[in-house]
């Protein structure tokens, strides 16, 4: 049977869990859908999700349509979130995008949109809650359009748009307007249908163009739009002819090796890891030992697979196909299952958080729980860090906003008992390297209190680039360990620059290499005193790249995010002084209608200060979108940050081997 792995993505409240509802009664999995409101959808089950109405984590629910199995990934809305839809953008095989008829396209939209084409997912658009008063689903076209891609077409129109009885018309295949606005599209990307058509119009049917389309669709070229209501059902029974028609349904290969990708990891009633993981290749049976992440292995003690609305039990599942393994004692969101599928997860998809804050127990003695609660949930999220500082007994998080933050204080207090409040939301900055530095430690020589010649120099990388290692001496040079031991402290050494901050995109290269090759006594006993190892390349390593960095210099950036505002026209005058106090810069006003449009940069640590004034500035009228846009070198004091337990520069052996650098080494 065939799968289809589908996301449903949207800005928050675009109606995706409504969407997932109304699906799954439309497929006939549930006799009545649902609500958001009344807190009784099959997806958001945690109790915070059901008293706040909104999705916090991604859930998978399941039904069958014209012989398709369809997992259908519900994925929250709410930028603070977004590490929930980073994860599962490495399993699908197809997404809706759910769009708001009366708010349209909005921030979180493109930001979507926007990743979702860089990884040529298949996606159909939906035009949502056409039933709402104000919906207006044919300006929301335009802006789709406008704002996301030009390769979209309507598969239908909406009538009575904006009232309890909007309905979806579907275009009828010979309809003479829809042929022609659909042969523009495909021809457009199709050479041989463009020629055909030339040739002879009629020989372009109505089902070759929906093969067409179908095709072009699944190659992430097009963009079919469909329209209704989540909640009256309106056009959502033509939105899942148009998933199971046009989006790219796959048979996997149950023969080939295993290889999978886990994109969620959840506890069990006992606290038991439960790992999600898509199937992309060969089987897996109840009793299978499993290899993922390096050496880990594991036996595979039960499965679930999803289907008609439920968690069924199962003795093994296929290629294609979404499952829940138990057993995996050390897995994590991320991990490979066997062979490494041919989708690498790569970079993250989504900008890392920008704000941080520490975490303090309302009773000290919760500490060590705190911690371990902390572990937990960083290890559900993938883009949530944790710092920890023992020296100072604090632990930090990094966040996305303040509703993170919410729900981090609910979910420690719920679900682990551990009352916590947080200090003062800080911005985590970068560093940039802004010229070049060399310096070399030789081996035997001092103050050098390692074994080992490390020479490395950094310079500058362009934006976006990332931090490049590479060699300046020969290969055959180094122990390939050594080599290694110098390149992942290279990493481990730029979390933290000059100024305690990250140093983002910059080209180290290893200028210089020397080791003693392993000595032995007369009686055989390895002599550490006269023989390299890994462990002098690590501690070596940051005391020259921190040698190499001072002498480039860094400069610290803050993140700034994109903001849109929208408020009444007459309130701009009012409005614009207070941009200014919190350093936000506008970039262009467009009025439309009776509201002004301003689209500006704001740094991230005044987003929340913004958000919470705009009510009283505009009478409750005005709303703001943000998302992180770029860093900007700090203007006025240098923030910096104090450094941390993991920093190698305090690494206890590194101050031990200090210490003995002052006592006489022994004479080789
Ligand atoms: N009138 C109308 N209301 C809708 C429709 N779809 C959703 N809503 C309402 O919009 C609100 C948000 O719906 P949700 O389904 O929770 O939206 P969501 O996209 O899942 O939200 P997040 O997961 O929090 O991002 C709820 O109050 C729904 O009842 C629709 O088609 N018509
Ligand atoms: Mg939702």
């Amino acid at each position: 049977m065939k799968t289809l792995n589908l996301g449903i993505l949207a800005h928050v409240d675009a109606g995706k869990t409504s969407l997932t509802e109304r699906l799954l009664h439309t497929a006939g999995v549930i006799d009545e859908p649902g609500s958001v409101d009344a807190g009784s959808t099959r997806t958001d089950t945690m109790a915070l999700e059901r008293q706040r109405g909104i999705t916090i984590r991604s859930a998978v629910v399941a039904f069958t349509v014209a012989g398709i199995t369809v997992n259908l990934i519900d994925t929250p809305g709410h930028p603070d979130f977004i590490a929930e839809v980073e994860r599962v953008l490495g399993v699908l095989d197809g997404a809706v995008l759910v769009v708001s008829a009366v708010e349209g396209v909005q921030a979180q939209t493109r930001v979507l949109a926007r990743t979702l084409h860089r990884l040529g997912i298949p996606t159909l658009l939906f035009v949502n809650k056409v039933d709402r008063y104000g919906a207006d689903p044919d300006a929301v076209l335009r802006q789709i359009a406008d704002r996301l891609t030009p390769d979209v077409v309507a598969l239908g129109r909406v009538v009575a748009a904006g009232t309890p009885a909007a309905r979806w018309l579907p275009a009828a295949p010979q309809d003479p307007d829809h042929t022609t606005r659909l042969v523009d599209l495909l021809t457009a990307h199709d050479d041989a249908l463009l020629t055909t058509y030339v040739r002879d119009e009629c020989a372009v049917t109505a089902t070759r163009l929906r093969a067409a389309l179908a095709a072009q669709t699944a190659r992430a070229r097009v963009h079919p739009v469909h329209a209704g209501s989540a909640i009256t059902g309106a056009g959502v029974d033509d939105l899942l002819t148009g998933i199971a028609e046009l989006l790219p349904a796959t048979e996997g290969d149950d023969t080939a090796p295993l290889s999978g990708t886990v994109f969620k990891v959840e506890r069990g009633p006992a606290g038991e890891k439960i790992a999600y993981a898509r199937i992309f290749a060969g089987i897996v049976r109840v009793r299978d030992r499993i290899r993922y992440r390096g050496g880990h292995e594991a036996k595979v003690t039960a499965i679930a697979v999803f289907a008609d609305g439920d968690a069924v039990a199962r003795d093994a599942v296929g290629a294609g196909r979404i499952a829940r393994l138990h057993g995996l004692t050390d897995v994590r969101v991320g991990d490979h299952l066997g062979t490494p599928p041919a989708r690498p997860a790569g970079r993250h998809h989504f900008s890392p958080p920008t704000l941080e804050t520490v975490v303090v127990p309302d009773r000290p003695a919760d500490r060590p729980a705190m911690h371990a609660a902390l572990t937990q949930l960083a290890e559900q999220d993938p883009l949530i860090n944790l710092r920890q500082d023992d020296l100072r007994q604090e632990i930090a998080v990094s966040l996305y906003g303040e509703v993170q933050k919410e729900v981090i204080q609910a979910t420690l207090a719920d679900e682990y008992g551990v009352p916590v409040t947080f200090r003062e939301t800080t911005t985590v900055c970068v560093e940039r390297v802004i010229g070049v530095g060399a310096a070399v430690e030789w081996i035997g020589k001092d103050p050098n209190p390692f074994l080992g010649t490390v020479g490395l120099r950094i310079e500058p990388a362009p934006v976006g680039s990332g931090i490049e290692f590479r060699l300046g001496i020969e290969l055959g040079s180094m122990p390939m360990a050594f080599l290694k031991a110098v390149e992942e402290t290279v990493r481990e050494t730029l979390r933290q620059g000059l100024h305690g901050w990250a140093v983002l995109d910059c080209l180290v290269t290893l200028t210089h290499g020397g080791y003693w090759a392993r000595q032995s006594h007369a009686h055989g006993v390895f002599d550490k005193s006269m023989s390299s190892t890994a462990g002098d390349f690590r501690n070596l390593t940051p005391l020259v790249l921190m040698t190499a960095l001072r002498r480039a210099g860094t400069r610290v950036h803050e993140p700034v995010h994109r903001f849109h505002l929208d408020l009444p026209a007459d309130l701009l005058g009012t409005v614009l002084p207070v941009l200014a106090t919190l350093d936000a810069v506008p970039r262009s006003a467009t009025l439309r209608g009776g509201s002004y449009l301003l689209d500006g940069d704001v740094p991230a640590g005044q987003v929340h200060a913004l958000e919470q004034r705009l009510p009283a500035l505009t009478r409750g009228e005005g709303t703001l979108e943000s998302e992180f846009d770029h860093h900007r070198p700090v203007r006025g004091p240098v923030p910096s940050r104090p450094r941390w337990d993991h920093d190698p520069l305090h690494r206890k052996e590194y101050l031990l081997a200090v210490a003995r650098r002052v006592t006489a080494r022994p004479e080789r």
